[in-house]
Order: C-alpha cells, then sequence, then structure tokens
C-alpha cells in the first residue's frame, strides 16, 4: 500500500502525521508530494524519513497545483506496482486510523473507496457552516449537473486500485484543486469502476492555513459543466 499526502506548508503537521501513519498503518509506504514549500515541509520530512521507514518526498518544481501533484504521485505508483493506493490530506482533517477501514473496501470488490462526509455515518466537525454550505452545494450540484452518483464527490480521502490508477492516467485530467477531486471520480464511473463510499468524520485542519480560495472554487463550477458536456456526448 502506497499513501499519497500532497503538501503545501504543511510543516506543522506533517511530521506528527506520519508518525501517526506508522502506528496505524506499519506496513504502508508513505510518498509525500511537495510543492517545494517555503516553509521546509520538505526538508521536515527528509529528516524525519531516516527514522521512519518507508517514507519517501517527491520534490515537485514548476507548476504548483493539487491536481498535478497527485497525478505524479499516481504515476510513480503504478511504477512501483503497489495494488493500493490512499490518498489523504497532511492536515489531520482525515484521520490515520481510518486508512485500513477505507482501504477494506478494495477487498470488498470496489475499484474506488471514497472516505465520505455526507452518507449516514460520514461526520464534519468543526467546520463554520459558510465552509459546510459551500462543501455541501459543491456534491449536490455536481450530482445535479453531472449524474455523478457520489455523495461526497469532492473529497480527498480516497483509495484506488492499481486497475483504477491505470485507467485514469490514460484519461487527460485537466482540473486542479477540488475540481480534479471531481473530475477522477467521473472519469473512474464513466469507464465503469465501481465506487464504494465509506463514512468518515472530518475535522477541520490542525495547525497551517487553508488553500481553498476563490480560484479554486471558480475552477469547480466550470469543470462540472464540461464533465456534463462529455456526459452527453458519450
Ligand atoms: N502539492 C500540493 N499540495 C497542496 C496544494 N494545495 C493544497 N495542497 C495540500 O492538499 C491538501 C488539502 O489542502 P487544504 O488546504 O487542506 O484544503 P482544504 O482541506 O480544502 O482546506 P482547509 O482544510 O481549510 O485548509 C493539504 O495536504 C495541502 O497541504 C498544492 O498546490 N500542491
Ligand atoms: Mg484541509
Amino acid at each position: 500500500m502506497l499513501i499519497l499526502i500532497p503538501t503545501y506548508n504543511e510543516r506543522e503537521n506533517i511530521v506528527t502525521l506520519l508518525r501517526e501513519l506508522q502506528t496505524s498503518v506499519p506496513e504502508a509506504e508513505v510518498l509525500v508530494l511537495d510543492d517545494a514549500s517555503p516553509d521546509g515541509t520538505a526538508d521536515a520530512v527528509e529528516d524525519v524519513s531516516s527514522e521512519l521507514s518507508g517514507v519517501r518526498v517527491l520534490r515537485r518544481e514548476g507548476a504548483r497545483g493539487l491536481g498535478r501533484a497527485y497525478l505524479d504521485g499516481f504515476r510513480l505508483s503504478l511504477a512501483d506496482d503497489f495494488e493500493v493506493t490512499v490518498c489523504m490530506d497532511a492536515d489531520f482533517s482525515h484521520d490515520p486510523g481510518d486508512v485500513i477501514r477505507l482501504a477494506q473496501g478494495l477487498k470488498a470488490g470496489a475499484d474506488v473507496v471514497v472516505g465520505s462526509r455526507y452518507i449516514s455515518g460520514g461526520r464534519v466537525l468543526n467546520w463554520p457552516l459558510n465552509r459546510l454550505l459551500l462543501s455541501r452545494g459543491a456534491a449536490l450540484y455536481t450530482r445535479l449537473v453531472t449524474g455523478l452518483p457520489v455523495k461526497d464527490p469532492t473529497g480527498g480521502f480516497n483509495v484506488y486500485s492499481r486497475r483504477a490508477l491505470k485507467a485514469l492516467l490514460l484519461d487527460r485530467i485537466d482540473s486542479d484543486g477540488y475540481s480534479f477531486q471531481i473530475e477522477i471520480k467521473h472519469t473512474l464511473w464513466k469507464q465503469g469502476f465501481r465506487i464504494d463510499e465509506v463514512p468518515i468524520a472530518f475535522t477541520e485542519r490542525r495547525e497551517g492555513r487553508s488553500k481553498l480560495n476563490r480560484g479554486i472554487v471558480r475552477e469547480a463550477v466550470g469543470v462540472v459543466w464540461r464533465l456534463r458536456r462529455f456526459r452527453i456526448r458519450v
């Protein structure tokens, strides 16, 4: 199992998270996908990697972006022959203790397991109302426009089978922010992969600052219409 963690200025969270992962999923390898964080996140990972086994950092250069970082991670996961690839945020919104439970969904026959805030048993803790409304609104909007039958399309705590990642990389993925999460799930759904949702409790980030901005939201608003056009054509 390979756990991919994209980071931008997560120095305050990443080392603690890596330690917790070592305890909860000792057999997993971890690849941190860092976009030249000015706060030295990549150096912090490198420092701790001598002490924790199976921890690496990819120092990305050039254009910054969550989607781009993940695509690099997917390519490396396939190149290294991992059967199971887990994606999670660095800020403790995603509980390291949930990784095993999510990964078990692949054993149950799914190709993609979505850690879901918006199915029965899922929860969001400590989010202001406006943030919750934005996220729930985005989920509803995506479903209405594209028909994607996933209750939490923007979530970033997901597990992919090797088969699904392979298919994904053959497709062209253009978006980057939240819409990247939507586009991946939409692409795999259109290709007929089985997507299961498993409830998670999502918590507001522990330390550091949010990278959510208007541009990311605007991108998502446009992307779902592009996905819909694609749906009508096929
Ligand atoms: N490599 C890379 N990682 C990023 C980039 N933007 C965000 N991230 C990471 O992606 C994950 C999700 O980003 P967040 O800023 O937590 O986004 P969010 O969860 O919607 O917002 P908050 O939790 O409120 O901060 C975190 O681990 C970030 O460090 C980026 O441009 N490049
Ligand atoms: Mg976050």
